[in-house]
């Protein structure tokens, strides 16, 4: 038996569907701060519209991060929207509302606009809009799209969608990860995904100055009796390195591991004093409503925020936030 959801989202994707075959000029469009999740299933989408002789661009409002320079067409991206046909379409990849694109993209109408995600509280921006909030990636919605457009799924192709699937699962680490996304993820090596080659690129390469800072940060980082971790990394210490917030990838993780930290946290100083917190949870903190709480978003157990310095203040703020949803989560039990 289908859901009342599920016949709504086969609905949607029929329709995403149509709308992909009807036109022929197309922006894959990333949200800020790119990932392996937007920017593996805007190539992949990409791959399979050319192949069908279609027109397509793909703008991003920033650099492809370094690890993900392997993939096909990530030379490809711009950061402007010169050359974009009057008719495109602008496919918005992996973001729960509109503003996340950046502000060269704020003004595009909704009946211009494809929307494909698998965020919580997506904001259903676009004229069509294929949303399951169930699923483990953006990458796996592209791969229905892709497969419902019935194009071969080649090797290139594969490799995208693997690594954003691979990557919004924590290889495979999350919970979000269960039976049906290791099957995907099987056939899509089946199909010649290049796993070693992602595995290498995504969790075996970090730059010199990012280990580096992670050997400062393991030194120096706090864990509190309720099982508070957390570290900040100053523009002085990025300077010292010769470092961007690119080679922190992952540092937070790093906290997350630590015996008994519930909630992990890095605090990035930005060159203007805010700070950029990126924050984790084993599974009993819910740190997206911490997020929220601080004016930023996300998921369950992994998510962010921008905070105003001074750091004193922006800590105090922090531990405040993470102890009320603590605090609320125990009387909710
Ligand atoms: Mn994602």
């Amino acid at each position: 038996m289908i859901s009342p959801d599920g016949v709504r989202t086969a609905a949607d994707l029929r329709a995403v569907v149509q709308a992909l075959r009807d036109h022929e000029h197309f922006v894959m469009c990333a949200h800020e701060k790119p990932d392996a999740d937007v920017i593996g299933s805007g190539l992949a989408l990409g791959l399979a519209l050319r192949s069908l002789g279609k027109d397509v661009r793909y703008y991003l409002d920033d650099e492809v991060p370094r690890n993900l320079r392997f993939l096909p067409d990530s030379d490809r991206t711009q950061r402007t929207l010169t050359g974009v046909h009057p008719d495109a379409l602008y496919v918005f990849l992996d973001m729960s509302d509109q503003a996340r694109a950046g502000d060269a993209l704020r003004s595009v109408a909704p009946a211009r606009i494809v929307n494909i995600d698998h965020h919580l509280g997506n904001q259903r921006f676009g004229g069509w809009n294929y949303v399951v909030d169930t699923e483990a990636a953006t990458g796996v919605l592209v791969l229905n799209v892709i497969a419902a457009l019935g194009c071969s799924l080649t090797p290139d192709i594969a490799t995208c969608l693997l690594t954003a699937i691979i990557s919004d699962t924590g290889c495979f680490m999350y919970s979000s990860a269960g039976p049906a996304t290791l099957r995907l993820a099987a056939a899509l090596v089946t199909l010649g995904a290049d796993k070693d080659r992602i595995t290498e690129q995504l969790y075996q390469t970090r730059s010199y100055s990012g280990q580096k800072i992670l050997g400062r940060v393991l030194e120096d980082f706090k864990l509190t009796e309720d099982g508070i971790c957390y570290a900040t990394v100053s523009q002085e210490l990025l300077r010292t390195y010769g470092a961007g917030h690119e080679d922190l990838e992952d540092i937070v993780g790093a906290l997350r591991a630590v015996e008994h930290a519930e909630v992990a946290a890095l605090f990035k100083e930005s060159p203007d004093g805010t700070y950029r917190l990126s924050l984790r949870s084993r599974g009993r903190v819910n740190v997206m409503a911490v997020a929220k709480a601080l004016g930023g978003g996300g998921h369950f157990r992994a998510a962010g925020a921008t905070l105003p310095g001074p750091l004193d203040a922006a800590l105090q703020r922090f531990l405040a936030a993470v102890r009320a949803e603590m605090a609320a989560r125990s009387g909710a039990e």
